[in-house]
């Protein structure tokens, strides 16, 4: 917040509302992504599970409601499930709902922050490590720590262990516009959510109707950015902090990074992983991508 382009980091707006307003999100008309990757999945479900493996160890980060996780869990029958999430929210609400849907699977929630190293006890599960990560989450990092997470991965499944990862493709950016723009405004309320948090958790005195929602495609950096833009000159109070705002000054709060499929198996081909299987939605709007650690 006290560089010259303000800045928070997205993970922060996973509290227990954001987390609603997120999943309020996936079922929006114009959200895509949410559609696109679960009919992807249950289209190539058999080749999948062939690609992951059958009785192996599921990790998942940034499992949320787990919605997808399910057709996983009953194509792989895993040795146990480990879903990893900052939001203790959504982790521990789907990690109960799962309990009664798969009464005999190993269920071993996970609260904690994937963009430090973490351990994960070999207590839980057996067999091949497989790390599914849906979502496009992936494109919330920038290059260089989607690169640095990868192998992190990597090391983490040890060799011959493998990777499901979602991501999110390059397209008309008018499509792109709509999904990070509906028109009921949900979107705008998760990203307004992050200034309600700071006032709620850090005592802050932001003005939520003094800023306003604002993203866009910037198709130079292949990524939508989304920014809180301030309607007018302000100052705001954090804690002991002060922060001057002039009119239009805006806190950059996320960046959503689209890939090509090319360009993506370049990046985990860079961390270490092979590429090895990409299944696509029908209008090739979305990708699944099965790496394995080289
Ligand atoms: N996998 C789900 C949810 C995606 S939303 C889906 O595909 O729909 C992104 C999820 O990642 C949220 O649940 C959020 O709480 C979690 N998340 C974001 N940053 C995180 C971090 N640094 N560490 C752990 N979880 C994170
Ligand atoms: C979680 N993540 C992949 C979402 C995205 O599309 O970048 C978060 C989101 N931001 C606005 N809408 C959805």
């Amino acid at each position: 917040m006290s560089l010259p382009q303000k800045a928070l980091p997205p993970k922060y707006f996973y509290d227990a509302n954001g987390s609603r307003l997120f999943e309020a999100i996936c079922r929006l008309k114009e959200y895509y992504p949410t559609r696109s990757e679960l009919s992807l999945t249950r289209r190539h479900l058999a080749a999948i599970a062939r690609f992951a493996r059958k009785g192996g160890t599921l990790i998942e980060y940034g499992s949320g409601e787990s919605m997808k996780s399910r057709l996983l869990i009953e194509a792989l029958r895993p040795s146990a499930y480990i879903p990893v999430d900052i939001s203790e929210h959504a982790l521990r609400n789907a990690a109960a709902t799962l309990r009664r849907s798969f009464p005999r699977l190993d269920i071993h929630a996970v609260h904690g922050d994937f963009s430090q190293p973490l351990t994960i006890s070999m207590a839980h599960g057996e067999g091949r490590r497989v790390v599914y990560f849906p979502g496009s989450t992936i494109g919330n990092l920038g290059p260089a720590e989607a690169q640095a997470f990868l192998r992190m991965t990597r090391s983490q499944v040890g060799p011959g262990g493998a990777m499901l990862v979602g991501v999110d493709l390059r397209k008309d950016a008018n499509v792109l516009h709509a999904a990070y723009n509906d028109a009921r405004g949900v979107t705008a309320a998760f990203n307004l959510n992050l200034l309600a948090r700071i006032n709620r958790e850090l005592g802050a005195d932001f003005r939520l109707r003094r800023f306003r929602h604002y993203a866009f495609y910037n198709a130079a950096l292949g990524r939508i950015e989304m920014h809180l833009v301030s309607l007018g000159r302000q100052r705001v109070r954090v804690g002991r902090h002060r922060f001057d705002f002039e009119a239009g000054e805006s806190i950059h709060t996320e960046n959503s990074y689209k890939y090509s499929v090319e360009g993506f198996g370049a990046l985990a081909r860079s961390a270490g992983f092979r590429a090895k299987e990409v299944w696509l939605d029908r209008k090739g709007w979305f990708s699944l991508h099965g790496l394995v650690a080289a």
